[in-house]
């Protein structure tokens, strides 16, 4: 089973990935995560930050010559800001600095001190800013380049920000099914990362914007609504048979680790709560000597098992905890209130979220798509994959016909 762990402070010297469990023999283009890990620096609404930080991945191990080997892929990426933090977060010297005492709302700042027992709120801001989350991407650009071997691309588009929401309702027609043949998920990022707030909808985008300022001449923040999408899936990945094998619970969870986000949901998600069974389901039917459904409103799993249908997930993000106007809090030197910190931060990062998910989404389906054909080199992988699905519609024939 593949599996990362990532390491590093958001003002440490550098985050690191360490993968593990892809086959042998896939071919890793660097330039590659770079690129997504460009993406994820991008989006109206960032902070200064995103100016310091050019965030690249070097390859330390797991690859040679372009191609894995099998073993551990570790991957770094350093922190620019760094130097501006050598004395403020080293791990070898014991230096006096002023200890943060101030819990930011919202944040891990309150629950991180109370949990690991620490007298400065800096070591809670460090592990659990988002900064961490370009190692993610570059781990999901690992799965993403693995899914690629087999046609299945992953994008994503940002729905909402502060409540102005794209027209059109793009979410609609995914649903609907009712998209061309050569439609991919990769389609979607193509157009949406033109935007600066990579929505599909250059008049809401003016909008969004327009909104964006507003927030930060009132030192506020926003959250918003993001669709990931994947498409070019095998029906058959996940189970039904417990609640930690199925592909549906397995995505969920990994896009509700994203930092700040609050809500995800599969296809029509909450909308189908209000509607008649009859309005809710795909229907089968039979195309092209395929099964296929209708529409996909399931989001392209039903029973924890994927469909074949495109994989349609929806979550929202929280507006960022850091606020320039504080809302109040109590100073935990001398427990008394007072309004919270103020700290460098982004104003919004909804664009930057979509961008992760893609990361996350395209990992939580490189996990199944493991387990159900394994391999230890991607020709093994390949070779059970072209078994299993060139076959799929006439075992089903054959096995009913008997
Ligand atoms: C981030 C780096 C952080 C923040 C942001 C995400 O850098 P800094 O704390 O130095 O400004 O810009 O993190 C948050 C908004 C947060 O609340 O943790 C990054 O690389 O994405």
């Amino acid at each position: 089973m593949i599996r990362f762990l990532t390491a590093g402070e958001s003002h440490g010297q550098s985050l690191t990935t360490i993968i593990e469990g892809f086959p042998s023999n896939l071919k890793v283009d660097n330039d590659f995560i770079n690129f997504h890990l460009k993406r994820r620096q991008a989006g109206y609404g960032r902070g200064l930050r995103m100016k310091i930080e050019s965030d690249t991945a070097d390859i330390l191990s797991g690859i040679r010559f372009k191609k894995t080997l099998g073993s551990p892929i570790s991957l770094l990426i350093k922190n620019k800001d760094w130097e501006n933090w050598i004395d403020e977060m080293s791990p070898v010297k014991n230096q006096k600095v002023e200890k943060v005492t101030i819990p930011r709302p919202g944040h891990a700042d309150l629950v991180g001190v109370s949990k690991y027992n620490f007298n400065d709120i800096r070591n809670s801001i460090e592990r659990s800013s988002a900064r961490e989350t370009a190692a993610r991407v570059a781990a999901g650009t690992i799965a993403r380049i693995f899914l690629n071997e087999f046609g299945i691309s992953v994008g994503s588009y940002v729905e909402s920000i502060g409540g102005i929401y794209s027209r059109g309702n793009f979410s609609n027609k995914l649903f609907s099914n009712k998209l061309s043949h050569d439609f991919t998920g990769w389609s979607l990022s193509e157009k949406s990362d033109v935007s600066e707030v990579r929505v599909l909808d250059k008049v809401q985008e003016e909008k969004i914007i327009n909104k964006i300022k507003l927030a930060k001449k009132k030192g506020d923040t926003l959250g918003g609504t993001f669709v990931t999408v994947a498409t070019g899936l095998p029906a058959g990945l996940g189970s039904f048979v417990h609640y930690d094998t199925k592909l549906d619970a397995e995505i969920a969870q990994s896009i509700m680790s994203i930092n700040a986000v609050k809500a995800v949901s599969i296809g029509t998600g909450f909308e189908s709560a209000v509607k008649f069974g009859s309005e809710s389901h795909d229907e089968i039917v039979i195309s092209d000597k395929k099964l296929i459904r209708k529409t996909n409103r399931a989001g392209g799993i039903e029973g924890g098992i994927s469909t074949g249908m495109p994989i349609i997930v929806r979550a929202a993000m929280k507006p960022i905890a850091t606020l320039m106007s504080p809302i109040k809090t109590v100073n935990l030197k001398n427990m008394r209130s007072l309004l919270s910190r103020r700290e460098r931060s982004d104003f919004v990062a909804v664009p930057a979220c979509a961008v992760i998910s893609e990361s996350m989404l395209a990992w939580s389906i490189a996990k199944y798509f493991l387990i159900k054909f394994g391999g230890d080199s991607l020709e093994e992988t390949r070779d059970n994959y072209n078994n299993y699905t060139k076959k799929l519609f006439q075992r089903i024939r054959k096995n009913f016909r008997k």
